[in-house]
């Protein structure tokens, strides 16, 4: 039985740009980073593998670079790794994403029996925590979202239990395999590479399926099979920071001078 966990690559948020004009990602010179919440689905089933013996293999949809946070997966423990890259899946929405991803979980299932689906809460770019639901979806399997705690996995019942991080309580859920579970950060504390894992890492292969491995209708994938547009994409403009007071030793007088500010601003009741 095998593992997917689903990754992303993401641009490092810290240091994303728009373009004023084209209200598009400046994407040039841009970092880009495993999504953080990939992180922990990878390392739950990791740890699943370290425990039960289950293969895990990571898999990303995205353009030739995101080869390189699939190494990233290998060198954090990652048995196999499976690029989706072809330029007919390039512009997808969550529902030509995930139709692309559960394709290629399909296919790994006819190699070997899938039991668990990892993916991340969201990403952090897209930000829309669709994927993981839609591959479930498609699937046609449970669907365990918000997941903070695995409590139980008895692989004679085939049956899991999960903890669900929910708004001021958690959720206790019981659910046979196969499974998809999005994760959040409280779930694990994610491994570092070692030095021996990077350098084989750098040195594996990266399979890459194209759309000729995995046979779909060409309008149902990438733009043509994306019914979403994102039809304005900007920063909020913030207002500039103000310095109260001189700084020259008058704490109190600084004080009532913020507190008059914020009064004016009607931002203190008062
Ligand atoms: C700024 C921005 C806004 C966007 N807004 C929308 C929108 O409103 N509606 C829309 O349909 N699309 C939108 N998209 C496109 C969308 O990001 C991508 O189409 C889609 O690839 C993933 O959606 P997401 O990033 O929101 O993923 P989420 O649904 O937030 O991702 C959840 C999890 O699914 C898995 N996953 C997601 N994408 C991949 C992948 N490519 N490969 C492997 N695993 C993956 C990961 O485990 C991830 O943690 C937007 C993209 C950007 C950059």
């Amino acid at each position: 039985m095998q593992l997917i966990a689903c990754i992303k690559q993401v641009p490092d948020t810290t240091q994303v740009k728009i373009d004023p004009v084209t209200n598009t990602l400046v994407r040039e010179g841009i970092p880009f980073i495993m999504n953080p919440y990939d992180t922990h689905a990878l390392e739950e089933a990791l740890r699943f593998r370290d425990r039960y013996g289950f293969k895990v293999t990571a898999i990303s949809m995205g353009p030739p670079n995101a080869e390189a946070t699939l190494r990233k997966a290998l060198a954090l423990g990652a048995d196999r790794v499976v690029l989706l890259s072809d330029r007919c899946f390039g512009g997808a929405d969550t529902l030509a994403t995930s139709h692309v991803l559960t394709a290629a979980i399909r296919k790994l299932n006819e190699e070997d029996e899938v039991a668990l689906v990892l993916c991340g809460k969201q990403t952090i770019d897209g930000d829309t925590a669709q994927v993981g639901p839609g591959i479930a979806t498609r699937l046609g399997c449970i669907q365990l979202t918000l997941v903070d705690k695995i409590l139980d996995l008895d692989l004679a019942s085939r049956r899991l239990r999960v903890s669900r991080k929910l708004e001021g309580r958690h959720e206790i859920v019981e659910a046979p395999f196969p499974a998809m579970l999005t994760v959040v950060r409280e779930l694990n504390r994610p491994r570092y590479p070692t030095v021996p894992m990077r350098l084989a890492a750098a040195a594996a292969q990266v399979e890459v399926w194209t759309n000729e491995i995995l046979q779909l209708d060409v309008n149902e994938i990438g733009l043509k099979g994306s019914p979403t547009w994102v039809s304005k994409i900007f920063s909020p403009e913030r207002d500039q920071g103000e310095i109260i007071g001189d700084g020259l030793g008058d704490p109190e007088g600084t004080a009532q001078l913020l507190l008059d500010k914020l009064i004016a601003k009607d931002l203190l009741a008062v």
